[in-house]
Order: structure tokens, then C-alpha cells, then sequence
């Protein structure tokens, strides 16, 4: 299947690629770095998404030629017209927003590369791989079948960034030998400084980011002892610290990192309901809990959306999970029965004498 891609690439001349609503740096940097290789390659490219780039990744390059939809006849014609169109880091339609519609209508091969579960199935080509650690992973492994000289600055400097924010700088579960070696080859390849990358990514919080992450961890709580970690993201605490919802991302890892803690949800309270951010660490896979309430996402990162309050969804969530989490050693010695307390006691005293 990676060969045919590669090849409906090289013969392509006109390619649309786009990535899912709310982007984030595995699509944006899989994007860029993608387009940047095909118009090395001299083809046509029209890089276009639902939602605007977050705004920490502004600086990658090429990333003011990714354009916004908005259903023109340039981009109508654009993409009818197109020979391939390359979907990338999502495999739902919906997830594409309204390009999703206009993308799914052609005759163009549509070619997906994408790291998720529950793949739908209107794709021509597939390069899809759930124990990927982002789809820029995938999109490697592509430029490595076509021509690995083809990656200079412009490709590896994306191409890291979006390993590096789908990986937490490279600590999750999902990071291998293998990711490290392609890591490698980018940092040779695209002459850049990963430190300075990091910093570019990471490093540009501002006031009123720092001041919500503060109220939002005052709401920590921890259920089933200790194994379960939550924290929520009210409307009220967004207005006060005048801070965007997007500046929560990265919050639930504070949790996350809570010695015992396998699961952290955040709660984020919005005008139709409440979204709710599942992490886990292990094998503690959160993705069929985030299907029971119509999400989904990845293995130990998923995501879904309940109508309803903060304190319903809060409480229907934290109900369910012995459903979905293996929540082991539930008992321990604060909770113990009257029966096998007055037994401990009994062999203590024993002891004594
Ligand atoms: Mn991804």
C-alpha cells in the first residue's frame, strides 16, 4: 500500500492536503512538512483546513500557505480538480469540518495517513497504523520509500515538531527505537536545533494561560484511591483569567503525572455541554470509555462530548470507569473490614508477646 501512495504522489500534479478542526502539531507539522516535500517535488499544492493553526506553530515554515475553507470557487475548483487529496491525522469526514464534504465528493484519489482508531472507510489508499506514535511517523516512513533527500529544513523542522508534541517531547508509551532513529536522521537532514524548536513550541505561554492552569489545578480531585485524576475547566475560570480554552492543552498531564495517578481526565465546561480529555499512562487504555459517550481518539488519549452540565458529565464519567479501567487494589489498609482488622490485630499483638 506505501508504494501505491508513493506512487499516486509522483504522478500526481495537483495535491490537496488537509487535517482535522482544532489542529494541533502533529497535523499542522505532518501538513507542512508534507507540502513542503511535494512542491520540492514541483507539484501544485493546496493546503487547506476547517480551523485556524494554533498559534504557537505560526513560525513553522510554509505555514502561512495553509489557508482556511471557505468554500470559494478557487478552493472548490482547486479541489475538484485535484489528483490526489491527502487526509491527514484523522480518519472521520466530520473531523475535517466542512472541507470534509467537499474532499469526500471527488473523484481524486484519497489517500489517508493517519495514526487513530475506528478508521472510516471512504479512503482509496490507507496508511493508517493505530501503535504509530503520530502520523508524522507514518509520513516518514513515505519519504523514506520515495527519497529521503527530498526532506531539507523546511520538511524535518514540521515533521519533528509534530513528533514532538504527539509523543509529550518524546516520553509517551508510543516512543520506540525506531521513532528515535527518524528523529535522528531530521535533526541531520534539517540542520536545526532541537532545543530551540522546544522552546518555540512550549515556550510561549502567556499570563493568563499560567493564572487558569492555576485555578484549573485548584480543582484537583482524585478518586478510587488515588488511581483516578480529575481537574475541570469552568467558564467562569476561563472569563476570570481571561485566558483562551486552547491554553488548557497540556493541562491534563499535569495530572497525568501524579505518582499512582493512571488516569486523568479534564472536564471543560462549554455553552453546549462538556468536553471531556481522557490520558492515561500503561496499559490503561481510556478509548472504548471516551466510544461509550460517542468519542474516541487514541489508546491511552482520547476524547469525548456530553450534552449536558459540567456536574452531570462529571459524575457520569467518574461513576462508569470501573467499567472501563482495571482499578486494581482497591482495598488497602485505611479500608479495611471489622472482621480482618480485629485478625491484623490479633497477629500483631501476637507478635508483642
Ligand atoms: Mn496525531
Amino acid at each position: 500500500m506505501l508504494e501505491e501512495i508513493v506512487s499516486a504522489l509522483k504522478k500526481a500534479r495537483r495535491v490537496v492536503i488537509t487535517t482535522h478542526t482544532r489542529p494541533d502539531g502533529d497535523a499542522i507539522g505532518s501538513q507542512l512538512a508534507l507540502g513542503n516535500y511535494l512542491k520540492r517535488q514541483g507539484k501544485d499544492v493546496l493546503m487547506v483546513n476547517q480551523d485556524q493553526s494554533p498559534y504557537n506553530l505560526e513560525w513553522l515554515p510554509g505555514a502561512d500557505h495553509i489557508e482556511l475553507y471557505d468554500a470559494s470557487l478557487r478552493h472548490v475548483e482547486f479541489i475538484a480538480h485535484a489528483d490526489v487529496v491527502v487526509i491527514l491525522d484523522t480518519n472521520v469526514q466530520e473531523r475535517l469540518g466542512s472541507v470534509g464534504k467537499q474532499v469526500r465528493g471527488t473523484t481524486s484519489t484519497k489517500i489517508l495517513v493517519d495514526h487513530h482508531t475506528d478508521s472510516e472507510n471512504w479512503f482509496d489508499l490507507t496508511l493508517k497504523r493505530e501503535s504509530a506514535s503520530s502520523t508524522a511517523e507514518l509520513l516518514f516512513e513515505l519519504f523514506e520509500l520515495w527519497d529521503l533527500d527530498g526532506i531539507d529544513h523546511d520538511v524535518a523542522a514540521p515533521l519533528y515538531v509534530a513528533m514532538m508534541t504527539d509523543t509529550g517531547s518524546f516520553r509517551f508509551s508510543n516512543v520506540s527505537a525506531n521513532l528515535h532513529r527518524m528523529v535522528a536522521e531530521l535533526i541531520e537532514r534539517g540542520k536545526f536545533d532541537p532545543s530551540i524548536l522546544h522552546a518555540e513550541v512550549y515556550d510561549k505561554k502567556s499570563i493568563e494561560g499560567i493564572k487558569l492552569l492555576s485555578s484549573v489545578l485548584s480543582s484537583i480531585e482524585l478518586h478510587y484511591n488515588g488511581r483516578i485524576g480529575t481537574v475541570v475547566v469552568t467558564r467562569r475560570m476561563l472569563s476570570e483569567s481571561g485566558a483562551s480554552v486552547e491554553e488548557t492543552d497540556g493541562f491534563v498531564n499535569q495530572v497525568l503525572s501524579i505518582e499512582g495517578v493512571l488516569v486523568a481526565l479534564i472536564f471543560t465546561e462549554t455553552e453546549r455541554g462538556t468536553k471531556i480529555s481522557f490520558r492515561s499512562k500503561g496499559d490503561h487504555f481510556v478509548h472504548k470509555w471516551a466510544q461509550s459517550y460517542g468519542g474516541g481518539g487514541h489508546r491511552n488519549a482520547s476524547g469525548a462530548f456530553i450534552i449536558g452540565t459540567l456536574d452531570h458529565a462529571f459524575r457520569k464519567a467518574i461513576a462508569s470507569a470501573p467499567h472501563f479501567i482495571n482499578l486494581p487494589n482497591l482495598e488497602t489498609s485505611s479500608e479495611l473490614s471489622d472482621e480482618d482488622a480485629a485478625y491484623l490485630n490479633s497477629l500483631m499483638n501476637s507478635q508483642n508477646n
